[in-house]
């Protein structure tokens, strides 16, 4: 069996070395699962409640231990690390409701009456990314869970840890075994095999809109249900009438956290020209004051890429005469460092502008007027996030259903609340995740005729 180490991408030290599941003992896990999915479907909803519950328990127990996982493992400073830690457990909870809430109808009906249920769908398989290990493995596990479904995860190959230890502490809340597998991997084994596997009924990928395409080509050919939530190009859209001071504090937040290796990330900044200039001077400090360095410290806001082929391709986005406005810091020596960037003006056809940099990299350009600017942010295959700063709320209201994606926010920069929905437009994805409807996704509805 193949082993991957596992490299703190801050120091480049080895952490620790992952023995990679093979593709014969993926089938033996999803073998597995199928089979326990017969008595967890059948367990009553207030014990999966309870037990969902226990989980969430034990996860906060050790978000301690997950979170200095994140931070050996992927690199996350530590405050982050905390609360994607707690953000697991939150969800937990937040799903440990809804298997005694999972009612169906009753539809009168000529000679008798229609009842519904919300069967699960059996195993489901979860494909994960590296950039947020922990909070999208719970994005997916827990309503699947809830549903009666048993889950079979992949976490990236460079990020198994913290997953691999919330399927411990899953076992050690009191989830039969064979309710939740975690088999790190590679996508091209693992991932595959969850893809062809029959027994497996849904995927639920995260990733890159070239491997979604793949996984959904691949589900295709058994009409295996699947939900993408796949890249991203968002907009951070300032008007001239903007709490300009508040948009420009928060804009690095909203493209350079998790040091831009975010699917969220609004990494084209969009500004009406006429204050163009006075957002740029109030933005240089705010990029400039970011707390770039080491991960484990707690003041630390943004820690390093992924890995030196990571930090080498978003480098190729900032070539040698590329518009730096202004950078912010980052350490020297061992780690995948790479400053926070402010491109502008960027050309509209320069890949900084158009690609996903996943990385922390963004463009400034300016706009004329409204429809201008929903032009601008629309004019990408993508539709995830955005944001929109004016005082105007007509405004407000126009531009955000004016841009093509998911996910908006009008004078703030934040992006995933987990009691409300979540996907992509375009090719940012393909159905919904999180909020109260998210086990309509793991379930299937049967509807049943009964003479009367
Ligand atoms: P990918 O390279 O697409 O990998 C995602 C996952 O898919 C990994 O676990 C990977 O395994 C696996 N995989 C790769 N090839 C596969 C195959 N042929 N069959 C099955 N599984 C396969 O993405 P990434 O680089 O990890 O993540 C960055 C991308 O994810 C960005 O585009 C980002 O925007 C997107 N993302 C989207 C969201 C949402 S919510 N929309 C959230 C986070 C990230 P290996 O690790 O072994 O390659």
């Amino acid at each position: 069996m193949p082993d991957y180490t596992v490299i703190n991408p801050a120091t480049e030290q080895a952490v620790t070395t992952v023995t990679l599941s093979t593709a014969a003992e993926t089938d033996a896990a999803i073998e597995r699962a199928a089979a326990a999915q017969v008595s967890w479907r059948a367990v009553a909803p207030g014990d999966r409640a309870r037990l969902l519950r226990r989980f969430a328990a034990e996860v906060d127990a050790h978000a301690a231990e997950l979170a200095a996982l994140e931070v050996a493992g992927s690199g996350h400073p530590v405050g982050q690390a905390t609360w994607e830690a707690e953000h697991v457990r939150d969800v937990l909870e937040y799903y440990a409701a809804a298997p005694e809430r999972l009612a169906g109808r009753q539809i009168p009906v000529a000679g008798g009456l229609n009842v519904t249920f919300h069967e699960p769908l059996g195993v489901v398989g979860l494909i994960v990314p590296w950039n947020f290990p922990m909070p999208i493995f719970a994005w997916g596990m827990a309503p699947a869970l809830a549903a009666g479904n048993t889950v079979v995860a992949k976490p990236a190959e460079v990020t198994p840890l913290t997953a691999r230890r919330i399927g411990e502490l899953a076992l050690a809340a009191g989830l039969p075994e064979g309710v939740l597998a975690v088999l790190p991997g590679k996508g091209s084994v693992v991932g595959q095999r969850l893809v062809d596997h029959p027994l497996v009924r849904k995927i639920v990928f995260t990733g890159s809109t070239e491997v979604g395409r793949e996984i959904m080509a691949g589900c295709a050919r058994q009409v295996k249900r699947v939900t993408l939530e796949l890249g991203g190009k968002s907009a951070n859209i300032v008007f001239a009438d903007a709490d300009l001071e508040q948009a420009a504090a928060t804009a690095p937040y909203a493209v350079f956290d998790n040091a831009g290796q975010d699917c969220c990330a609004r990494s084209r900044i969009l500004v009406q020209r006429s204050v163009f200039d006075r957002f740029m001077e109030l933005l240089e400090p705010a990029v400039m004051g970011l707390r770039v360095g080491d991960p484990a410290l707690p003041e630390t806001q943004m820690g390093p890429l992924i890995s030196a082929a990571h930090r080498e391709r978003v480098a190729s986005y900032v070539p040698d005469g590329a518009p730096v406005a202004f950078r912010g810091t980052a350490p020297g020596g061992p780690g995948f460092w790479f400053p926070p960037t402010v491109l502008a003006p960027a050309g509209e056809h320069s890949p900084a502008f158009t690609d996903e940099v996943f990385g922390p990299v963004v463009t400034v350009t300016p706009f004329e007027d409204e429809a201008d600017a929903v032009t601008i942010a629309n004019d990408t295959p993508y539709g995830l996030s955005g944001s929109i700063w004016t005082e105007n709320v007509g405004r407000a209201i126009r531009v955000a259903r004016g841009v093509e994606t998911g996910n908006l926010s009008v004078n703030s920069h934040s992006s995933v609340r987990y009691w409300t929905p979540f996907g992509g437009f375009k090719q940012s994805g393909l159905g919904r995740e999180l909020g109260p409807d998210a086990l309509d996704s793991f379930t299937e509805v049967k509807n049943v005729f009964i003479a009367s």
